[in-house]
Order: C-alpha cells, then structure tokens, then sequence
C-alpha cells in the first residue's frame, strides 16, 4: 500500500499551468484519482501517455507532468491506436468527455473496442457539451433541456456498454466523482486489463448545463450522484449500480 501522505501522485500533475476549470466542476477530482491509481500502479512517466481530444475535459492532457497529446476534436482514440502500434510498450490513457469520445470520436470508440486495442479510455461523461457552452451531447437524458433543446432532448442516451457488450472480451467500469476510492480501484483495473478499457465516470456540469436545469449549485448537483449503488464486478450493469462488467473472451 502507498502512503498517499506523501502526496507521491503529484508527480504527474503539472501544477505550474493556470486551471481553466470552472469552480465546482469534477474534472479535477477525476484526474486526482487517475493520478493516484498511477501511483499506486507505479507507472514510471517514461512509460505512459495520456491523449485528449477538445474539450474541458480534452484539457487535462495539458496539465499531465508526462508525455501528453492534445488532439483534434474526436480523434483522441484514433490517435492513442497510432501511439500503441508504433510503440506496444506504452500505457496509453485516453482522459476526455462524453462528445469528444461517445458524440464526434464514436466511430473510433466502435472500432477500437472491436478491435480490442491495448489502451484505457477514461470518459468524463457530463452529459453536455460543456466547453462550448452547453448543446445536446450524446449522453444527454432524455427530456434534459441544453440551449440546442431548448423544449428538452427527444432522443436516448448512447449506452456504452451496451456496445462494448457486443464484442468477445470487453472491460468496462463505471464510477463517480462522488466515490473518489472506487474510482480510482477502477481506473486501476482498466489500466492493468489486458485490451480495451472503457471507465465512464458519470459526472456533471453545473455551469453549463446544471444551472440551466435548475441546480443551484455544484453541491446539489454532486448529491445526484448518490443514487449509484457499488457492486462488484459481474458481466453486466444496471443503470443504477457502478462497479466493472467485463469478458474474458
Ligand atoms: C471538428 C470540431 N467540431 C466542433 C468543435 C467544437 N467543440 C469543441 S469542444 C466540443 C464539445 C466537447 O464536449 P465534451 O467532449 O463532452 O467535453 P466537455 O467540455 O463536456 O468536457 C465541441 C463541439 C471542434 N473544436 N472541432
Ligand atoms: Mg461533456
């Protein structure tokens, strides 16, 4: 066991840059948790790289100490791929939202989990399209009200793992800001699977779509994430329980 004491998972933290993330958002305590699971995995920085695509979330490649790329909108996977075959050696960490990897990227996510590509997809699914000031994701609920659905979101949410069930061997977690300890025993798991690994981490944005909804603040919005139950890992998920599906294959 680590002594988190020592604050060893600032190591992969770049704490020189200005945070563009807004007060209250969940973006921070996610990639705490990424950093920690790094640590507690030892991953050396020579040996690891985070992707992003666009977005507040596509920012964390930004304020990663290791190697990080900061790709175009969409194309965070399809670039993590070219990393993995020029160099199999490499952890490969996928860290952006619900539009860039489910919305815009979904055609890469389809095919690289087909393909079972050695990478681990870290999604930050806030449901909205949050830097760009709050249209209709993908992962948008049904009914939610976004300034591109002003009389709210007629369609369903894409369900991940729904998709990634349709393929042999597949790992996917789901977790929340709200369980910080869970979240990073997960992202441990992703990172150590051998083959694609998807962890979506049910988030929110209070600025750009909480408000709109009717949340006061980002504390009301957190509380939402209570409804999740932890299980264990099985080969499924109910809607309401977070915890690891996957197949061995
Ligand atoms: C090709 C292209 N289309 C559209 C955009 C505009 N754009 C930037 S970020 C973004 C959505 C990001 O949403 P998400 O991935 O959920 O990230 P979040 O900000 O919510 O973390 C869009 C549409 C862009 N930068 N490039
Ligand atoms: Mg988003």
């Amino acid at each position: 066991m680590v002594d988190m004491t020592c604050r060893e998972f600032l190591e992969y933290v770049d704490l020189d840059r200005e945070r563009i993330w807004c007060p209250g958002c969940t973006i921070g305590l996610m990639f705490k948790q990424i950093a920690k699971a790094m640590t507690e995995l030892r991953i050396e920085k020579k040996d690891v790289v985070a992707v992003s695509g666009i977005g507040c979330t596509g920012r964390t490649a930004g304020y990663c100490s290791f190697d990080s790329v900061h790709t175009l909108h969409g194309r965070a996977i399809a670039v993590s791929e070219g990393i993995k075959l020029a160099n199999s050696n490499l952890k490969v960490l996928v860290i952006s939202g619900d539009g860039d990897l489910i919305g815009i990227g979904g055609n890469h996510l389809l095919h690289a989990a087909r393909r079972n590509t050695n990478i681990t997809v870290i999604c930050n699914n806030n449901e909205i399209y949050g830097l760009t000031g709050g249209q209709v994701s993908p992962e948008t609920q049904t009914g939610v009200e976004t300034i591109t659905t002003p009389y709210g979101n007629p369609y369903p949410q894409i369900n991940v793992l729904g998709v990634l069930k349709s393929n042999k061997k597949f790992f996917y977690a789901r977790s929340t800001p709200m369980h910080l300890e869970h979240l990073k025993n997960v992202v441990k798991k992703a990172i150590a699977w051998d083959g694609f690994a998807f962890v979506e981490v049910k988030s929110y944005c209070i600025e750009n779509s909480g408000r709109r909804q009717g949340f006061k603040n980002s504390y009301d919005m957190l509380q939402t994430l209570k409804k999740y139950k932890i299980v264990g890992e099985k080969d499924d998920l109910n809607e309401d329980e977070i915890g690891i599906a996957k197949r061995e294959g």
